[in-house]
């Protein structure tokens, strides 16, 4: 299987978190795509190819213009107002205030963010715009004929909604790539989303659609990050009804469990009948991950590996979270070695 990388990730070098009341250094750090790559080389998956540059016309198709063009100017405007820090979201449109998109940056930020975890630096806009290139050429390759391809995409994306960031999130890599099938000839497209986290920003772009399935195995909406989002009764709305499922699995879930909760969504997925698949690969459910409380073990990434393999579908994995750093690498390629296996 050929990977698709670039070094411009770096580019996202943020210092701040905010977590627990703490500034700490935050989670998703660099480092974290050394451990895969380093992995990646030591099993001699395939190729690791450059990205190419597919511009903003994709990325339009799932976000907002302003959203887009908020990314692009907040870090010189935050700096334009005297603010000394990186950007941090500290401001809301809660229940019953306006929703209207204030001028003031401080103002902006908060409109445009789901949370206050995700601090933007210098380099935020050009790594996640890098990071949709990678899911775009990976996507090129699967779409062109390959079986599978994988985008090591860093930042993140699934948190990120047409006009909301967060969760370490700003472009949403999956809705994009899957747009990216559709708007290629595909017919439906299946998103399965195997991030700890739940991928509410998947989920918010294709909530009023058919033509993607979004399906998701994650922390329980009451104890776990994003909190507002990923009940089992969100199905979709309009269109959408029924295209979105949910699995909600509670603390200390041990892969046995996990996997009935898979097994559902691939038959699910198997329905469907899609002419592409999307994982949102994330490997924060291990055992020892640092933020997320799911009990997978390094040997179970090859078993559920072989599982999405069983579904022969085209598919296309783009790296999420994870960050139990040491282990990134191993629990993330151990899924496409059980996928080339199975
Ligand atoms: C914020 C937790 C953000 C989780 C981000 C993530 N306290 N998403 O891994 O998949
Ligand atoms: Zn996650």
């Amino acid at each position: 299987m050929k990977t698709v990388y670039t070094d411009r990730h770096r580019l996202r070098a943020s210092k701040t978190e905010l977590y627990g009341g703490a500034i700490v250094p935050p989670f998703e750090c660099p480092e974290r795509m050394d451990f895969v790559l380093d992995r990646l080389r030591a099993v001699e998956l395939g190729t690791i190819l450059e990205p190419d540059s597919f511009g903003l016309d994709p990325v339009r198709k799932v976000h907002s213009d302003d959203y887009l063009e908020f990314l692009e100017t907040c870090w010189d405007e935050w700096k334009a107002a005297g603010f000394e820090g990186e950007v941090i979201a500290a401001n809301w449109p809660a229940r019953r205030m306006t929703q209207r998109r204030p001028h003031h940056i401080d103002g902006k930020v908060g409109y445009h963010a789901l949370a206050s975890e995700t601090a933007i630096d210098q380099g935020t806009w050009e790594a996640a715009q890098a990071s949709a290139d990678v899911a775009l050429t990976a996507q090129r390759l699967v779409a062109g004929g390959e079986r599978a391809a994988f985008g090591l995409c860093r930042p993140p994306g699934h948190h990120a909604a047409r006009d909301m960031y967060g969760g370490y999130c700003f472009l949403n890599n999956a809705a994009i790539a899957a747009q990216a099938f559709l708007d290629g000839g595909a017919q439906r497209v299946a998103v399965l989303d195997v991030d700890f986290h739940h991928g509410n920003g998947t989920q918010d772009i294709f909530y009023d659609r058919s033509d993607v399935l979004f399906v998701s195995l994650h922390g329980e909406p009451e104890n776990a990050f994003p909190y507002f989002s990923g009940y089992a009764d969100e199905t979709g709305q309009g269109a959408g009804e029924g295209f979105t499922i949910n699995y909600p699995l509670p603390e200390a879930t041990p892969y046995d469990r996990w996997e009935e909760a898979l097994d559902d969504a691939c038959a699910r997925i198997a329905d469907y009948g899609p002419d592409a698949l999307v994982v949102s690969l994330g490997v924060d459910t291990f055992e020892e991950d640092p933020i997320s409380f799911f009990k997978l073990k390094t040997e179970d990434y090859l078993r559920y590996g072989r599982r999405l393999s069983a579904l022969k579908m085209p598919t296309l994995f783009l790296m999420e979270g994870g960050y139990a750093v040491a282990q990134v690498g191993i629990n993330t390629v151990n899924v496409l070695q059980g996928f080339e296996e199975g």
